[in-house]
């Protein structure tokens, strides 16, 4: 007779299934067009040197949806790879002189490796690295095509500068006002960049929201939000004096009568002009000086107090032309709009306090219902809509009807179009940074700016680099790597030495996962066809905005460039919680980590999966919790001691359930099946693992309650054994190396990798039904089918609700009501 040792060995019995599994390469797929497909992707990790709490339960989550759907029958693919470029590793370099290839390698080999220990079901043969140039030979590809389709640009901006990383940011990196990374506050700096033209697919992007059932609404908000849609209209106000007519851009054409004054970022052209030369020229710069350095120390999310300077320029209102006099304002953004705004302070908050500040006239134009404003006795603006008053023609519309109109009129006038303006910026892609793809982009003096040739794709990163303590990127200094030959007229030629942010790489790896070898492209048509979208993605809330909105671009980009057939990348998005301990997010940096490899260590990675599945459901914050942990290996070791116990009983258990059920065997019967049905539907409406796996410690208490010791009339072995099924199966997504060897245990040749998600029997879910008697002044008037255990308050009303002892009753007060539980409700009149 076989037995199960009695002691939980976790690390034998992971060992042994880690080995066969990997061996048989039993999470390796094919495409198979006849068979429906899933797609779960977990966001792939940076190689930083070892895994997390926060990977262990982003990857348990993927995992577990996995293997659910292979139990569903689907035919899944669950790649794994390594956002391998990028600051750390080169920093690492500097530090300690590793090569930040020998670095990112050893770390991924390392962290492979604590993957692995998971029992995390990766089809290993998908696996990628994006510093391979394998795989970014065929970014620079998609950036040479973009170059031609006027997708990429270079141009002079003011870049986001973050001095510790030496390197500009893009916006979606800054994080009020401070780098994402380090957390540093970043200066405006003038340079040459690289960007895509993300902006082309604004209004694409932000309808696609729409389309996105399956992701979280507060992630399509954040969206949304980060594109900024506004409608409204540019509109040109004749400047005085020889200059161009000003233009600016509002969302509230309808109060052009009430605009008094005008207000200019500090960086709007004409606020030099109008000033120069005049004595109000060192004000006005000082001025613009100034409100530069406070921009630059500003904290995160501080606005600074409104404050402007008179330019001593006047221009004129072309609806009532009036004068209007000209400021320079510390809240106007140069990068939003045109840079200029009208400034009605009647109807802008922000425009009453600056006209308040300076005395400039305030003039409602906007009336609300019921009240008449003035502008002497305004204390705030009115923002909301109203009627129009004051304003010529227009007087008497409504404020929506108004906006139509009056953009009409400037359209007749030529003095104005109706504009829709986005708060999105192009994304601004160059890093002066070593380890990152090369932008594939030579410079000639005769030709200009010539992209690489496809043939002469990858342009590798070389490798052969010293790495010195200045911090700066050793391409730029490499001469064998700047200079090369011009591709059309072949004469000398230097190449670009900034590296793609890497925020690219991590914007397709998801397709490139369907065909990760292919030489002869970067996609496969008719692999990507089938397996993209992606059905289920999983990942940090952090990258909202960036990560996922970059991949949405590129998935627009590869489909006009002919490489993908879908609009969306990701069908279902899952946003998982952090892992907090001791009320703080876990971080080094906090000095309150756990280390998976020891937990793993003490208790082995089932119960380590178990537990941060248990803990708190997918999206909420996971409170760390020792004997939570602790609890969750009690309970594996007390099925597995169950199961070494009984194994006899279990193993020669007849297969099929006898015919005629005792009390005992209904009850372990009843709970089999509700906990099929009770898992099934937590798993389905929206992976509520923690109840889910409430549910089968459920159904295991009954199971080994049934059994005790003390029990004489025990459930008939097939009934245990059905039971114990269960509860192996429904736990192996979560728990799946010992499934795996306690179904191998109780005699099945097949793996349980090969078994399906049971269904339940809806009959034997059914709870038995009981009667209870109804009785009105002593005299049995009616029965009660319920379920056992039906409170008290629950008979009286369904007692007193019942039509044939409501006859009996008739008219008489009830005076009192007398409920013995599952026996009998008497009703005194
Ligand atoms: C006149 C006006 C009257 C405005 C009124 C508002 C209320 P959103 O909705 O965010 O797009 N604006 C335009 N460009 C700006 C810039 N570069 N920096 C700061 N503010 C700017 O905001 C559009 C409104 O913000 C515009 O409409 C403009 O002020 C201001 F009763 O024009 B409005
Ligand atoms: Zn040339």
């Amino acid at each position: 007779m076989s037995t199960v040792q009695t002691r939980y060995d976790f690390t034998a019995i992971e060992e042994k299934w880690r080995s066969r599994w990997l061996a048989a390469k039993t999470w390796k797929v094919e495409a198979e067009p006849s068979r429906r497909k899933y797609y779960v992707l977990e966001m792939f990790p940076y190689p930083s040197g070892r895994i997390h709490m926060g990977h262990v339960r982003n990857y348990t989550i993927g995992d577990v949806v996995a293997r659910y759907r292979r139990m569903r029958g689907d035919n899944v693919i669950h790649p794994m790879g390594w956002d391998a470029f990028g600051l750390p590793a080169e920093n690492a370099a500097i530090k300690h002189g590793t090569h930040p290839a020998r670095w990112t390698y050893d770390n991924i080999d390392y962290m492979r490796g604590q993957l692995q220990r998971l029992g995390l079901s990766y089809d290993w043969d998908r696996e990628l690295a994006t510093c391979d140039p394998a795989y970014y030979r065929w970014e620079q590809l998609f950036f040479c095509k973009m170059y031609e389709k006027g997708l990429a640009y270079r141009k002079l901006t003011t870049v986001n500068w973050c001095g510790p990383c030496q390197t500009v940011l893009a916006n979606e990196q800054v994080i009020n006002g401070a780098c994402w990374r380090c957390d540093t506050q970043v200066t405006p700096k003038e340079m040459n960049g690289w960007f895509l033209k993300i902006t082309a697919y604004a209004e694409e992007l932000l309808a696609g929201c729409d389309q996105l059932p399956g992701w979280p609404e507060k992630v399509l908000t954040m969206q949304r939000n980060w594109i900024g849609k506004s409608t409204g209209a540019e509109i040109a106000f004749p400047v005085e004096g020889d200059h161009d007519p000003l233009i600016i851009f509002t969302t509230r054409p309808d109060t052009i009568f009430g605009a008094t004054f005008m207000s200019l970022a500090p960086e709007h052209p004409l606020v030099a002009k109008l000033s120069r030369g005049t004595e109000r020229e060192s004000e006005v710069s000082a001025f613009v000086e100034r409100t530069r350095a406070a921009r630059r120390s500003l904290k995160p999310g501080e606005e600074p107090p409104k404050e402007g300077v008179f330019t001593g320029g006047y221009c004129l209102n072309p609806f009532t032309g009036s004068r209007l006099p000209i400021y320079a304002a510390n809240f106007v953004l140069m990068e939003y709009g045109t840079g200029a705004v009208m400034a009605v302070p009647a109807h802008d908050q922000r425009d009453f306090e600056f006209a308040r500040q300076y005395r400039l006239p305030v003039v409602p134009v906007v009336q609300p219902a019921g009240e008449t404003l003035t502008g002497a006795t305004m204390t705030a603006a009115h923002e909301g809509p109203g009627v129009l008053a004051d304003s010529g023609p227009f007087s008497g519309l409504e404020s929506e009807e108004a906006k139509t109109a009056i953009t009409r009129r400037a359209e007749e006038l030529h003095i104005g179009r109706r504009r829709i303006t986005y708060r999105l910026r192009d994304w601004g892609i160059s890093r002066q940074r070593y380890w990152g793809a090369p932008i594939p982009i030579i410079y000639c003096d005769r030709c200009g700016i010539r992209p690489v040739p496809a043939e002469q794709l990858p342009v590798v990163l070389p490798t052969d680099v010293n790495f010195e303590s200045s911090g700066k990127s050793p391409l730029h200094t490499l001469e064998s790597f700047i200079h090369t030959e011009c591709p059309s007229c072949h004469g000398p030629a230097r190449r670009e030495t900034d590296t793609m942010d890497t925020f690219m790489e991590s914007s397709w790896y998801f397709a490139r996962y369907t065909c990760p070898d292919s030489q002869d492209g970067p996609l496969e048509k008719k692999a990507a066809a089938y397996w993209l979208p992606v059905d289920q993605y999983v990942g940090g809330v952090e990258h909202a905005i960036l990560h996922l909105l970059y991949s949405r671009f590129f998935t627009k980009v590869l489909r006009d460039l002919g490489y993908l057939s879908i609009d969306e990348p990701f069908t279902n998005m899952l946003t998982q919680g952090m892992v907090i301990k001791d009320g703080a997010k876990m971080s080094k940096s906090k000095g309150n980590v756990v280390d998976p490899n020891e937990l793993i260590a003490k208790y082995g990675a089932d119960t380590v999966r178990l537990f941060s599945m248990f803990a708190a459901p997918p999206e909420r914050d996971l409170e760390w919790n020792d004997q939570g942990v602790e609890g969750a290996f009690r309970f594996l070791s007390r099925i597995h001691r169950f199961i070494g116990d009984h194994l006899a009983m279990l193993q020669n258990a007849a297969r099929e359930l006898p015919s005629n059920l005792s009390a005992a065997d209904r009850t372990l019967h009843r709970k089999t099946h509700q906990t099929i049905r009770k898992v099934s539907r937590d798993v389905e409406g929206g992976f509520q693992f923690n109840t889910a796996i409430s549910a089968v410690m459920e159904l295991t208490n009954t199971l080994l309650a049934l059994n005790g010791p003390e029990i004489e009339q025990k459930p008939d072995p097939a009934v245990n054994r059905r039971a114990v099924e269960t509860v192996l199966t429904l736990l192996f997504p979560m728990v799946p190396h010992l499934c795996a060897e306690l179904w191998e245990e109780i005699g099945h040749p097949e793996p349980l990798d090969n078994q399906s998600w049971p269904e339940y029997d809806p009959e034997a879910a059914k709870e038995d039904e009981i009667t209870v008697v109804i009785q009105v002044k002593g005299k049995v008037r009616g029965r009660l089918q319920v379920v056992p255990g039906t409170p008290a308050a629950e008979l009286e009303q369904l007692a007193l609700a019942d039509d044939k002892v409501k006859g009996f009753i008739g008219d008489a007060p009830v005076r009192k009501v007398i409920v013995v539980p599952d026996k009998l409700v008497n009703i005194v009149i």
